[in-house]
């Protein structure tokens, strides 16, 4: 099961050490604590590495934006570059372990969220009472592992409002999220509580369609796309390290900024 992130034409390994190269040396120790990858390259400059020459325009805004890079590494509150409507990846691309006919169908009646760990109200939440939060809607690049990534517009209510409702123990380390089809990931509390981590129920201004997580997904901005798990049915508080499908397979955990 080789999955390679390879772009025509760019070197991985040169790109990475150009771009550190590039950053002072406080952002420098914090990008390599992380993936040090190409992908979180992406991730820092929201640029879309496709061949050598958008490889250039990536070096170049490291280069610019250094300063900031310093700043919002160490900053868990750091926000992943938005876009405008016209820039949404048309059609969005799909991405399981499994094709497309393969994915979970969820009858929204019989759907509940249930709840586990460090969480004081673990009752279950039903579809209703999760879209009866206020919603936030961010258009942000996913960038999947395996070499391609997509931007989309995705809506629903902020993880850390769900979290603070049910009462979740927010100095735990982890939150797990197990999902229909046996997929499941983790994050740090940090990245769980991040501004832009979002319970997402609909996708392009519609219902999140069947094959992009129906009913929820979590969207995770700051991280790859592995770490954006759909048709999540399962989310546990915990402070023993959860792994994950594919962390468990030995993709980095941390794979994010
Ligand atoms: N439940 C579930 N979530 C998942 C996956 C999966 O196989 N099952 N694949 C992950 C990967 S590797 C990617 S790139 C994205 C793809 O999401 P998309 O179909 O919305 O593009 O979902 C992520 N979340
Ligand atoms: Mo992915």
């Amino acid at each position: 099961m080789a999955r390679f992130f390879k772009i025509p034409g760019v070197d991985h390994d040169l790109l990475v050490k150009d771009a550190t190269r590039r950053m002072t040396p406080m952002s420098r120790r914090a990008f390599l604590r992380g993936t040090g990858s190409v992908g979180a390259l992406m991730l820092l400059t929201g640029c879309d590495v496709i061949d050598g020459q958008s490889a250039e325009n990536l070096l170049r805004s490291v280069s610019r934006f250094n300063d900031e890079v310093q700043a919002t590494l160490f900053n868990p509150a750091r926000l992943a570059p938005e876009f405008s409507e016209r820039e949404i990846t048309r059609p969005f691309p799909f991405n399981a372990f499994y094709p497309k006919e393969d994915a979970p169908e969820v009858e929204p009646g019989d759907w509940q969220l249930a709840l586990g760990g460090r969480i004081a109200d673990k009752r279950p939440w039903s579809l209703g009472q999760l879209r009866a939060l206020d919603f936030e809607t961010q258009i942000t690049r996913h960038i999947c592992i395996e070499g391609w990534s997509a931007i989309g517009k995705w809506s629903g209510p902020r993880l850390s409002e769900f979290l603070k409702r049910i009462g979740a123990d927010t100095d735990a380390k982890y939150v797990f999220f197990r999902c229909e089809d046996r997929y499941s990931t983790s994050l740090d509390m940090a990245t769980a509580l991040h501004p832009q981590t979002q319970i997402t129920l609909a996708f392009d201004g519609k219902t999140l369609p069947r094959i992009y997580g129906y009913p929820m997904k979590v969207r995770v901005p700051t991280k790859l796309g592995f770490k954006n798990p759909k048709h999540v049915n399962e989310l546990i508080v915990t402070n023993d390290y959860p792994g994950g499908f594919w962390e468990d397979q030995g993709y980095n955990w941390f794979s994010g900024l």
